[in-house]
């Protein structure tokens, strides 16, 4: 989508400071992080919210690659966090579907 902040980001219009990188996702650093490390894991097709997610091999690689990525960034082992917000009541800003991956700090609960 041309006027999508995220697919500006795949088509490399705008370039964020991108740590891991396929055929089928980017992963990038938070520009406003919420802790030690906060990196955002998108598919590179436009897919805007969960609730469009179909696509049963791309939610498992995206899952796949958060746990990837804390291991590459060394927060698996202490444990780290995951978040998608949807929708306006989930807190979503971004219409592009993104997988928070939040850690180097203890986290509490609930989320606000
Ligand atoms: P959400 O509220 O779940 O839609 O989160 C959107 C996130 O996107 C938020 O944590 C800040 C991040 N973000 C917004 N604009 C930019 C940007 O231009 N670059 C980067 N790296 N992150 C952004």
């Amino acid at each position: 989508m041309s006027d999508c902040l995220f697919c500006k980001m795949v088509a490399k219009e705008i370039q964020p400071d991108i740590v891991y990188e396929d055929e089928q996702i980017l992963a990038f650093r938070d520009i406003h992080p919420k802790a030690p490390t906060h990196i955002l894991v998108i598919p590179k097709q436009h897919v805007a919210t969960l609730n469009d997610l179909h696509d049963k091999q791309l939610a498992g690689h995206l899952l796949q690659s958060v746990a990837q990525i804390a291991d590459a960034e060394g927060i698996a082992e202490t444990g780290y966090r995951t978040v998608i917000n949807c929708n306006s009541a989930g807190g979503q800003e971004v219409y592009h579907l993104h997988l928070h991956l939040l850690g180097g700090r203890q986290m509490s609960w609930p989320a606000g």
